[in-house]
C-alpha cells in the first residue's frame, strides 16, 4: 500500500487499501494455495491472509536490503541458538500499521481476523528468556534502524508442547511446520558446506609456510531460510536467517561399492538430523554430541555468510571489524570464534596476529547465567573427533593467552589454571566461557547486579586482566508486543490519555504518574484490569475446569520450572494459606488465585516433581468446600509466548522470587510491571532496577540480598534450624513429606522435602520463608484497598521506560557495536532510481 506511489483509484485511499488487501488475499487463496471458498480449510484462510500480509512487507524488505548494499553501513549479526518469536501475524500488522485495514477487509469477506490471529502456531524455537530476548532485540533493531540480522537454526521441532496428565508433565513434539510457515522464504542459493570429523594434514607452500588441510570430512549443507522482520512505523525490514541441514549430493561411495544403496541413502538422511530439534534445556547445558554439532553448524554457516557478504563489497578482510559486529548470545555460538580464525588463516592465508586482531574486534559476548552447572564445557575428545582443526586453533589461542597471563601475573599458577581455556580434570574440557571472553572485545552481563557478579566472581581473573572489556546491558522487552498487542485495552487507555509516543519512546509512560490522582482514569484502569481478568478466568474454566473468582487477587508465577526460581517457595506459601483457612474456617481472608505456568526440562526430575506437587496441592485445595473461592491453585499447561500474552495483562501480582544472585536478569518481571502488576520479589537480577524505577514503596521486596546469601553460605547454612524454629513452616513440610497431598502414594513428594531438609536446601528457601510469608501478608492488606493498589499498579507501568528493548539496543549500538541508526527512505525514492 505505497499510497504515495499510486493515485487513488476509488477516490478514497482507505477503500483502495481495502480492495488491494482483498484482491491479494483472494489471489493467494486461489493461485498460491489452489483453493476456492468451498475447499479452503481454516489453515488455508490463515495462510492466504499471511501471504497477503507478507506481500506488504516484501517491497520494504527488498528496499531495505538494497539500501544496505548501496550505502554499506556496518551490519550487526545477532547469533543465537534460540529465537522465541511466538506468533507473527498480529505483530506484523501492528508494525506495518495495517491492523485496522486488514480487520475490515477480512470482515467484508465474512471472516473474523481475531480468529486467525489466535489460530497461528507459535514459532517456539527457544526455551525461555534467552530466546525471547533475541526476538525482542530483532523487533527493536528493525524499529530503531539498526542494520541487524538474526542468525539461528530452523529447527523442525521447536520447544515441546506440554500436556498435564494426572498432574504430570507429558511432552508432545512441536511439529510447527506441518501446515507450512508462510513467513519464511527458502534461499536455495545460500548454501554453505559444513564439515565434520576427518583429520588435519600439514603441508608447506612454495614459500615454506605451513598450511593446514582439513580432509576426509563428512559434509552437511546449511541452507538459508529468511524471515522478514518489520520495524514499527518505519520502512526498515531486517532479516532473520535460519539454517537448515541438507545432505550433500554425494553419497558414501563405500556403501555403493558394497552394493548397499539403501544404507547410502540412510546415511545421507541422518545428516539432516542436525537441525531436527531444539534441545529443551534452559539454564543447563546438554552435553550431547548432536548439540555440539548444532552449535558448530550455526557457527560455520554464519561466519561464512558474514564473510561472503563483506566480500561482495570489500577486498581487505582487515576492514571486517569496521563493517561487521557479531554478538554472541551466550556461549552457544562461541565456536564462531575459532571458526573465524580458521577461515581467516586457512582459507584467506592471513597470519595469526592479523586474524586474531580482526576476530577479537568483531566479536562481543553476552553472558546470561552464573549457575556453574550452566557454563558450557565440551570434552576435548569431542573436538579431536569432530572438529580436529578447531582444537588446534583453540590450543594456539590458549598458549598465546596463557603466555600473556604469565607475563602479567608472574608465578600465579592458580590463576593460570583458572583462566586456561582447557579444564584439566580426568576428562579434559574446553571452557566455552573462557574462550568467548578471550576472543571478544566486549563481555556484558544482562542486569547491573549480574554484571557485578560476573566481574567479582565468575570472571574475576579476566576482569583483572581486561577491565575495559566488561560492561552491563540491562535487558529489555518490546512494548509493541508486550503492551500494544498483548493488552490492547490498556494500550488504548494510555494512548487516549497521553498519546501514542510510548510505542517508540517508552519513557513517555512517566506522563501517567500524575494520573493516579485522576479518579476517572483510575476507574478506567481498574476496569481494563477487570476485563482482562475475566478473560483469563474464562480461559482457566475452559482449560482447567476450575471456576475462579475474578475478584480475587491473581497471583502469578510463570516461567521455566527451575529450583533456583523457587516455585517451591510459592507452594510453601500456598499451603500456609490453606492451613490458616483450615485453622480458622470463618476467618476473613483476602481471596487469591495462585496461577503457575511453566515447562520443566524433560530430564529434570525434581522440576517435574514440583509440577506434580503444584497440581496435587491444587487438587486438594480446589476441592475443599471449606476453602471455597478464597483460595484456588491453577497450573496452566503449555506456557509459551502466546499463553504469556494472555497471562500478563490479567495479573495483579508478579512473583519474582529467585534466590538473590541467581537470576541473571529476568524479563517476565518487566512484562508484568508494564501490564500493571505489582511485584513481590527478591533483590535479584533486574528486580533491583525495577525497584529503582518504580520506587521502593511500590514494590514488595523480601528475603536476603545477594551478599547475605553469600555470607550465610560461607558461615554454613543449616535449613533444619529454620524448620525446627518455625512451627508453621514445619507443619507445611511435614504435610508434604507425609503424603497429605497424595494419599495414594505417600512417598511421592519425599524427594522434594529431602532436597530441603537433608540435601542442604541449596537455594535457601527455608531461610527466606518467614520473610516471604510476612511480605505476602502486606500484599493481602494492600489488596483490600483497591484504590491504593491501582495507584501503585499505574506507578509501576509509568516507571517501565527503562525496560524497553529499544533502550537496550541503543546501548549495544552505541557502546559495543559502534553503529548509528540507518534510515531507509520511503520506497518511492529508491524506485525512481531504477
Ligand atoms: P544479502 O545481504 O547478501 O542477502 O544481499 C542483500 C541485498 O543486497 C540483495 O537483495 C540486493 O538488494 C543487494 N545486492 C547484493 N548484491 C548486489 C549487487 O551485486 N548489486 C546490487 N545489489 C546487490
Ligand atoms: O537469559 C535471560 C535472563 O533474563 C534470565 O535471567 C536467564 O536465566 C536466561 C542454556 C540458557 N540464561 N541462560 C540461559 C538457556 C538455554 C540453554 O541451553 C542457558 N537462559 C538464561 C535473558 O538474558
Amino acid at each position: 500500500m505505497t499510497d504515495e506511489a499510486f493515485p487513488s483509484e476509488s477516490g478514497s485511499p482507505e477503500l483502495d487499501t481495502m480492495m488491494l488487501i482483498i484482491k491479494s488475499f483472494l489471489e493467494h487463496l486461489e493461485y498460491t494455495l489452489g483453493k476456492d471458498k468451498y475447499s479452503a480449510t481454516r489453515h488455508d484462510i490463515f495462510n492466504a491472509l499471511a501471504y497477503a500480509v507478507r506481500d506488504r512487507m516484501v517491497e520494504r524488505w527488498l528496499d531495505t536490503q538494497q539500501a544496505y548494499y548501496n550505502e554499506d553501513p556496518k551490519r550487526i549479526y545477532y547469533v543465537s541458538m534460540e529465537f522465541l518469536m511466538g506468533k507473527t501475524l498480529e505483530n506484523s500488522l501492528v508494525n506495518l500499521g495495517l491492523l485496522a485495514e486488514f480487520r475490515e477487509a477480512m470482515n467484508s469477506l465474512g471472516y473474523d481476523l481475531d480468529e486467525f490471529i489466535e489460530r497461528e502456531q507459535d514459532a517456539g524455537l527457544g526455551n525461555g528468556g534467552l530466546g525471547r530476548l533475541a526476538a525482542c532485540f530483532l523487533d527493536s533493531m528493525a524499529t530503531m534502524g539498526v542494520p541487524g540480522y538474526g542468525y539461528g537454526i530452523r529447527y523442525e521441532y521447536g520447544i515441546f508442547r506440554q500436556n498435564i496428565i494426572d498432574g504430570s508433565q507429558v511432552e508432545i513434539p512441536d511439529n510447527w511446520l506441518r501446515y507450512r510457515n508462510p513467513w519464511e522464504m527458502d534461499r536455495q542459493e545460500h548454501l554453505h558446506p559444513v564439515k565434520f570429523y576427518g583429520r588435519v594434514v600439514e603441508r608447506k607452500d612454495t614459500e615454506g609456510n605451513t598450511l593446514f588441510d582439513w580432509i576426509d570430512t563428512e559434509d552437511v549443507m546449511a541452507m538459508a531460510y529468511d524471515t522478514p522482520i518489520p520495524g514499527y512505523g518505519t520502512n526498515t525490514v531486517n532479516t532473520m536467517r535460519l539454517w537448515t541441514a541438507k545432505s550433500t549430493r554425494e553419497f558414501d561411495l563405500s556403501f555403493f561399492n558394497e552394493g548397499n544403496y539403501i544404507r547410502a541413502v540412510e546415511k545421507k538422511m541422518l545428516t539432516e538430523n542436525i537441525s531436527k530439534v531444539l534441545y529443551p534445556a534452559d539454564n543447563v547445558p546438554e552435553g550431547k554430541e548432536l548439540r555440539f554439532k548444532q552449535e558448530y553448524f550455526l557457527a560455520c554457516a554464519t561466519v561464512h555468510d558474514v564473510i561472503y557478504r563483506f566480500h561482495k563489497q570489500h577486498e581487505d578482510l582487515r576492514r571486517l571489524p569496521e563493517k561487521a559486529a557479531i554478538q554472541l548470545n551466550d556461549t552457544h555460538p562461541a565456536l564462531c570464534i575459532p571458526e573465524m580464525m580458521r577461515v581467516l588463516i586457512d582459507h584467506h592465508r592471513l597470519d595469526w596476529e592479523t586474524a586474531w586482531n580482526i576476530t577479537t574486534r568483531t566479536f562481543a559476548y553476552t553472558n546470561h547465567t552464573i549457575l556453574p552447572e550452566a557454563l558450557e564445557k565440551w570434552p576435548v575428545w569431542f573436538f579431536e573427533h569432530i572438529l580436529p582443526r578447531h582444537i588446534q586453533i583453540i590450543y594456539e589461542i590458549n598458549d598465546r593467552f596463557l603466555t600473556a597471563v604469565r607475563t602479567r601475573f608472574p608465578g600465579d599458577t592458580g590463576k593460570l589454571e583458572r583462566m586456561s581455556l582447557i579444564e584439566e580434570h580426568w576428562e579434559r574440557k574446553v571452557r566455552m566461557a573462557n574462550l568467548a571472553v578471550v576472543g571478544s572485545h566486549s563481555v556484558n552481563g544482562v542486569a547491573a547486579l549480574h554484571t557485578e557478579i560476573i566481574k567479582e566472581h565468575v570472571f574475576k581473573d579476566f576482569f583483572e586482566m581486561y577491565p575495559e572489556r566488561f560492561n552491563n546491558k540491562t535487558n529489555g522487552i518490546t512494548q509493541r508486543r508486550w503492551l500494544k498487542c498483548a493488552n490492547p485495552d490498556q494500550a488504548r487507555l494510555i494512548g487516549d490519555t497521553i498519546g501514542n509516543g510510548w510505542t517508540t519512546d517508552l519513557y513517555k509512560l512517566t506522563q501517567l504518574r500524575p494520573l493516579v490522582d485522576d479518579p476517572a482514569f483510575m476507574a478506567q484502569w481498574q476496569q481494563v484490569k477487570r476485563t482482562n481478568k475475566d478473560k483469563l478466568a474464562e480461559y482457566i474454566l475452559k482449560h482447567n475446569c476450575i471456576q475462579v473468582n475474578a475478584d480475587s487477587l491473581f497471583d502469578c508465577q510463570v516461567k521455566r520450572i527451575h529450583e533456583y526460581k523457587r516455585q517451591l517457595l510459592n507452594v510453601l506459601h500456598v499451603i500456609t494459606l490453606y492451613n490458616r483457612i483450615k485453622a480458622n474456617p470463618d476467618g476473613d481472608f483476602v481471596p487469591r488465585t495462585i496461577i503457575f505456568s511453566g515447562k520443566a526440562a524433560p530430564a529434570y526430575a525434581i522440576a517435574k516433581l514440583i509440577i506434580r506437587l503444584i497440581n496435587a496441592v491444587g487438587d486438594v485445595i480446589n476441592n475443599d468446600s471449606q476453602v471455597g473461592d478464597r483460595l484456588k491453585v491453577v497450573f496452566l499447561a503449555n506456557y509459551s509466548v502466546s499463553l504469556a500474552e494472555k497471562i500478563f495483562p490479567a495479573a495483579d501480582l508478579s512473583e519474582q522470587i529467585s534466590t538473590a544472585g541467581t537470576e541473571a536478569s529476568g524479563t517476565g518481571n518487566m512484562k508484568f510491571a508494564l501490564n500493571g502488576a505489582l511485584t513481590i520479589g527478591t533483590l535479584d537480577g533486574a528486580n533491583i532496577e525495577i525497584m529503582e524505577e518504580v520506587g521502593r514503596d511500590n514494590i514488595f521486596i523480601f528475603g536476603m540480598n545477594a551478599d547475605e546469601v553469600e555470607d550465610l553460605r560461607r558461615r554454613g547454612y543449616n535449613p533444619r534450624d529454620y524448620y525446627s524454629r518455625n512451627p508453621e513452616l514445619k507443619k507445611v513440610l511435614d504435610m508434604i513429606a507425609e503424603g497429605y497431598f497424595f494419599p495414594a502414594n505417600r512417598d511421592l513428594f519425599r524427594p522434594i522435602v529431602d532436597s530441603l531438609l537433608n540435601q542442604g536446601d541449596h537455594y535457601m528457601l527455608l531461610a527466606d520463608y518467614a520473610s516471604y510469608v510476612a511480605c505476602q501478608e502486606e500484599v493481602s492488606r494492600l489488596y483490600l484497598d483497591r484504590e491504593q493498589w491501582a495507584r501503585k499498579a499505574i506507578l509501576n507501568c509509568a516507571g517501565m521506560g527503562k525496560f524497553s528493548s529499544d533502550r537496550t539496543i541503543a546501548e549495544y549500538a552505541r557502546e559495543i557495536w559502534d553503529v548509528e541508526p540507518f534510515e531507509v527512505h520511503p520506497v518511492l525514492e529508491y524506485r525512481q532510481h531504477d
